[in-house]
């Protein structure tokens, strides 16, 4: 049996990752190739792996930590992929807080697991307007400037520089940062990509084919100011359940906690990295809604939508914050008091978790030298 290639496609929280990887799954099994998808994150209940599962591709979950320091874990996701359904890629997506990928992830399943495992190379997804934001007006980025450093080492460790949302961005901005990375790292490959229309997506699927170099730039990184930047945001997952008596639109409860949640952060001044929000039926009658916001002030975007009519619903939470977990915590209580007062439904919650993630520690850190 031929070995699996894992792809490992990392980037700030919101950058796309997610969306880009379903995007390559579904272009990958239109071809007859066989994959395997791994989602990472340092709590449990994610979106993600719910969105993943919902699209019937086979999924682990590496929960807790970030693969750096959970590497054995990762290792052991990647085998029961493999010895499950045999899959031709593993693509995987590390924690968007996560830097070093190169000198703790690459290089070491390269050393140990050569045998057993092709590396693509490593792809970091950048958000154009995130991007413009820390590349050229840190100053005035509402993150403080750890978060900054944090940004622009990953993107300084990538074999592939890959501009996501093209849809969204003017063709200038997109030129101008662009042009800004390749400037700043001339070793990677700089590429443009829309993971939502999939506009560019085969370009950087041509890159699984070829045998190039993969973590070719080791980080001089500071992990003092690196565990800074990630204890910055707050972290903050809930899985529970709604119930009415009358139904309810999934996709209208969504959108007025959305919109709630974003008042009481934005009067916390807590800058919102992401946050992201899925009801499904429990019996699949109605299917799924999910929506996302990556920044204060944007529009909800619904990858998935559904009106229901619904009585009841599984629901997930998943935000990341420039704030106090107590504050994240107090903020998603008040907006899913008032869409649930809005809509006539009853709110369970089964699991909240709201932290700052611990400073990494990785299993392991090589380099060439
Ligand atoms: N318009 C547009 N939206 C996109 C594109 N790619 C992702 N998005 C949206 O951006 C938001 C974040 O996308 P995700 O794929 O969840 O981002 P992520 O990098 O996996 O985020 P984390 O897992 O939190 O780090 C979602 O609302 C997506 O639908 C794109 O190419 N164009
Ligand atoms: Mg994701």
């Amino acid at each position: 049996m031929a070995q699996p290639m894992i792809a490992l496609v990392g980037g700030f929280l919101g950058a796309g990752k997610t969306t880009f990887l379903l995007q390559v799954a579904r272009r990958l099994s239109a071809q007859g190739r066989r994959v395997g998808i791994i989602t990472n994150d340092q709590g449990e209940g994610l979106v993600d792996t719910a969105l993943v599962r919902g699209e019937g591709l086979p999924a682990e979950e590496i929960a807790g930590g970030c693969f750096c320091c959970r590497f054995d874990d990762l290792i052991n996701a990647t085998q029961r992929l493999a010895q499950d359904f045999a899959p031709d890629f593993i693509l995987a997506e590390p924690v968007g807080s996560c830097t070093d990928l190169a000198a703790t992830v690459v290089l070491p399943i390269q050393r140990y697991f050569g045998q057993q495992f092709r590396l693509a190379p490593l792809t970091i997804l950048v958000d154009p307007f995130r991007a413009h934001e820390f590349l050229f007006s840190p100053d005035r980025s509402a993150f403080p400037s750890t978060v900054g450093y944090l940004y622009l080492q990953q993107l300084a460790e990538a074999d592939i520089l890959a501009i996501n949302k093209t849809d969204l961005a003017e063709p200038a901005q997109l030129h101008k940062v662009s042009a800004r990375l390749q400037a700043l790292w001339p070793r990677a490959k700089v590429l443009a990509l829309s993971a939502l229309t999939g506009a560019g997506v085969n370009a950087w699927m041509e890159h699984l084919g070829s045998d190039e170099p993969v973590g070719q730039s080791i980080l001089d990184i500071d992990y003092e100011t690196y565990a800074e930047a990630e204890a910055a945001l707050g972290w903050l997952n809930m899985r529970g359940s709604l119930r009415a008596a009358r139904p309810f639109s999934p996709e209208g409860w969504i959108e007025d906690f959305l919109r709630v949640f974003g008042e009481r952060l934005r009067a916390a001044s807590a800058e919102i990295a992401h946050v992201k929000v899925q009801l499904a039926a429990p019996d699949g009658s109605w299917g799924a809604s999910k929506a996302s916001i990556t920044r204060g002030g944007e529009e909800p975007f619904f990858a998935l939508r559904a009106t229901g009519p619904a009585t009841s619903a599984r629901l997930l939470l998943n935000a990341r914050v420039n704030t106090e977990p107590a504050t994240l915590e107090r903020c998603a209580h008040e907006a899913l008091d008032a869409a649930s007062q809005r809509h006539g439904v009853a709110v369970r919650l089964d699991e909240v978790q709201s932290f700052r993630p611990s400073p990494p520690r990785p299993t392991h850190r090589l380099s060439y030298s």
